[in-house]
């Protein structure tokens, strides 16, 4: 491994990798976004219009998180491995919001657009477990207000979640990894314009086909999930970059 194929990576995860668990992506042809509208369920104005439908359609993918047909697949594993054996710091970014890394073992994580076994009051601010169904007549186990709980994720014009630390952690890598996004979303889509103005990183996108901004990445690996990250893994842990 030569010198400069060592250091702290940065691995940006999306829908995609999750797939393969059985979890749906978002824009894809069988995508959420194909059979609801992101107005009526993913923006805090939904929220505010009728937060009953907004309750119903995560209590829905909450449940079915939690079902037993759902576990972390050979992607998630390998990122966990890697974290486990590199000699440097390894930061999973993901837009996630299901819990499928954490179940594999990944520690050094970020969950840019929230969780979905969390929620928070919006009168106290508290953010609490919670892995049951959510309703508008459900008590904030830190205030007891009813009717002030929302679930923990980050909705259309809001602030995903701890920017500054994913700012650091970008402006200070040597290799950034993109999988499973399709790089629509912003300010996810733009990490990788980031880590290249700093122009030290190695930059690569591993995905089932190639997104709209693969030419912005200097490698792209692509194919299913399961396949495409454990060898992009092996090959990082034997060779570097
Ligand atoms: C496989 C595979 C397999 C399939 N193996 N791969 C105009 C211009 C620029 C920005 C804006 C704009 N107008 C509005 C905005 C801002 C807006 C935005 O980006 N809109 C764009 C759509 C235009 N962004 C926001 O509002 C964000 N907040 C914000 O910007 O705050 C201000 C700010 C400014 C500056 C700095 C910081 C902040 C908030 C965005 C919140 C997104 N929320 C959601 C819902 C979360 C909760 C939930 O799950 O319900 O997050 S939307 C949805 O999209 C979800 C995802 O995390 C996110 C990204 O989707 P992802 O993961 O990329 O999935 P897909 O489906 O798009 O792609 C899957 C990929 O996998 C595909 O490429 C497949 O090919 C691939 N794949 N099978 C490997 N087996």
């Amino acid at each position: 491994m030569r010198q400069r194929d060592k250091g702290k990576i940065v691995i940006l995860t999306g829908a995609g990798i999750s797939k393969e668990s059985g979890l749906d992506t978002f824009r894809d042809a069988d995508g959420i976004w194909s059979r609801v509208r992101i107005e009526d369920v993913a923006t805090p104005e939904a929220f505010a219009r009728d937060p009953a439908r907004v309750h119903d359609f995560y209590n829905s993918r909450r449940s079915r998180l939690r079902g037993g047909g759902i576990q972390p697949n050979a992607a998630h594993r390998a990122l966990a491995r890697l974290e486990s054996l590199w000699p440097d710091e390894v930061l999973v970014v993901t837009q996630n919001i299901d819990d499928l890394h954490a179940r594999a073992g990944t520690s050094n994580l970020i969950h840019m657009h929230g969780e979905l076994l969390k929620v928070r009051c919006q009168a106290c601010h508290e953010v609490c477990d919670w892995p049951g169904d959510l309703t508008t007549a459900s008590l904030c186990p830190a205030c007891a207000q009813i009717g002030g709980l929302r679930v923990h994720v980050v909705w259309f014009g809001e602030m995903p979640l701890h920017m500054d630390r994913i700012s650091d952690a970008l402006d200070d890598c040597d290799l950034f990894v993109a999988i499973g996004t399709s790089g629509t979303v912003y300010p996810a889509a733009g990490f990788v314009q980031e880590v290249r103005l700093i122009g030290r990183a190695h930059t690569a996108e591993l995905n089932l086909v190639p997104s709209g901004g693969h030419s912005l990445f200097a490698e792209g690996c692509y194919g299913p999930a399961t396949q495409v990250v454990p060898d992009y893994v092996e090959r990082i842990l034997r060779d570097g970059w």
